[in-house]
This record gives C-alpha cells, structure tokens and sequence, in this order.
C-alpha cells in the first residue's frame, strides 16, 4: 500500500483532481474475462487524465481476489482505493483491509458510523501499519443520507480526526458538508467527493467548495468514449487552479 503522498505527487504530475469510480460487473461468470477486458482498456487509456481509481464492490465481488490483484498490479501507477465501505466490529474490518491490502489496493475507504473504540482506530491501525491511506464517509450524496447518516456528520468528523483518518469522503450534491470540514480539518486533510455528473453536482462544484478530488464513475464508464469524457473532466479538474 501506499500513502496519499503517491497520490498528490501523481495529481500534481498529470494536472488531475479526477478520481474515476470503475463500478463495473457482470450477470454471468461466463462473461468474466469480457469485464477483465473492458476494465484493462479502460485502465490502460485512461492513465493520463486519472489520479486514483475507486473499485467497489460490485467489481471486486465479481473479479475476485486474484484476477485483481493481477489487473492493479499491472497499472501501479493509478493510486487505486478499496471502496469496501467498511461497517462491521473490529475483527472483520481488520481481515477486509488485509484483503484490500492483498488484492493490491493502497487506501481503503470505511464508514465513520461505526465510531472509534473497536471500529474506526482498528481500521486506522491496519492500514497504517501496511503503509496505505484510511477515507472515511462522513456524509453521504444520495437524499436518503440527509434522514439519518448525515445528521451525525460533525460527530463522525471528529471521530475520524480523533482516528487519524487520513481523508474524507463527502458528497458534491451537498457541497455544504465539504465547506464546513474544510473548516474543522484545515489544509492537511484530503478531501474527496462523489455525486458528479449523473448525480447531479456539476463538475468542479466540489473543488470550489474545497474538495481535492471529484469522484466520476458513470460519467466516464458509460460515456460513448470514456476517453474523451475523461479528458474533458480532467481539464475542468486541474490540480493548478
Ligand atoms: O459517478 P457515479 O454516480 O456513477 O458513481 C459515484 C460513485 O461514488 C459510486 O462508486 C458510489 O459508490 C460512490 N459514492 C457515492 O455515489 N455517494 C456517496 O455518498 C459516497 C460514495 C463513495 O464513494 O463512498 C466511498
């Protein structure tokens, strides 16, 4: 694993605050070397727009431990971060950062819910210890957050710092969230942001709020040339403004 210093230095050498968000699957087991495929062109045309790719679940679940490792290992230059949304005590958050730290992965994102004592500081152990970054969800972009996650947001900020976290994931769609971190957290703090383009946050909105990175994922994948969707996104996401 390795820590968001790899990550800035890559932002700053390509210009990019971009993080794309690669949440491809498949039905079938039969149609998995296609989505081996799909995700290797991606990577391999993607690398000079993108700082970090986020992979989650559905993809993870689907490729499996192995063929992963394989496709992260040969595109080591992404910062690639682990979107497991860890939630659980702190036994299995602890074997999830392994797999995360096996599979080839440099950060892993957790939920802050899950509070510090048996939860967020075994996270923070783990990852640390293996030398990657620990991003923890402190609001959520969907209007379902606002019901219950979002109104613990201050607290989960201040469990998170408490931690040793080493960023934040808060939504575009409520740019307010990133305003009033960027308050508590300073300048040392990275923070990262989801719910760009098909979400409805424009892109850039994020940043000016005082994001690091916007997180892209359908907006690229699903565009007719995720390419060019990239480069566009990538020059309106420069790391020099
Ligand atoms: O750009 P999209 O809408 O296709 O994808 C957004 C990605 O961001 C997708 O991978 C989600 O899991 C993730 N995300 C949200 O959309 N909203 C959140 O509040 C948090 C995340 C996220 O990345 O959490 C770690």
């Amino acid at each position: 694993m390795r820590n968001i210093s790899y990550l800035i230095r890559r932002a700053k050498f390509l210009d990019s605050r971009l993080i794309v968000a690669l949440d491809l699957y498949t039905d079938t087991v039969d149609s998995k070397s296609l989505l081996i495929d799909r995700l290797d062109k991606l990577l391999e045309k993607l690398t000079n727009y993108v700082a970090a790719i986020k992979i989650g679940l559905p993809t993870i679940l689907c490729l499996g431990i192995d063929e992963l490792h394989e496709l992260l290992h040969k595109y080591r230059d992404y910062y690639f971060i682990a979107d497991m949304k860890i939630s659980d005590v702190g036994h299995i958050d602890r074997i999830l950062c392994r797999y995360a730290d096996r599979m080839g992965f440099d950060a892993v994102i957790s939920h802050a819910i899950i509070g510090l004592k048996n939860g967020l500081e075994v996270v923070v152990d783990e990852v640390h210890s293996k030398g990657g970054s620990i991003f923890t969800v402190c609001a959520m972009s969907h209007p379902g957050a606002e019901e219950i996650l979002n109104t613990n947001f201050s607290k989960m900020l201040d469990i998170s710092l408490k931690a040793g976290v080493d960023g934040f994931i808060l939504p575009a769609t409520q740019p307010k969230y990133i305003q009033l971190a960027r308050e508590k957290i300073g300048k040392e703090k990275i923070v990262i942001s989801p719910g760009v383009v098909h979400q409805g946050a424009e892109v850039g909105t994020a940043v000016k709020y005082g994001a690091d990175f916007e997180i892209i994922g359908r907006g690229v994948y699903l565009a007719d040339d995720p390419v060019k969707a990239a480069q566009t996104y990538a020059s309106k996401l420069r790391w020099s403004i």
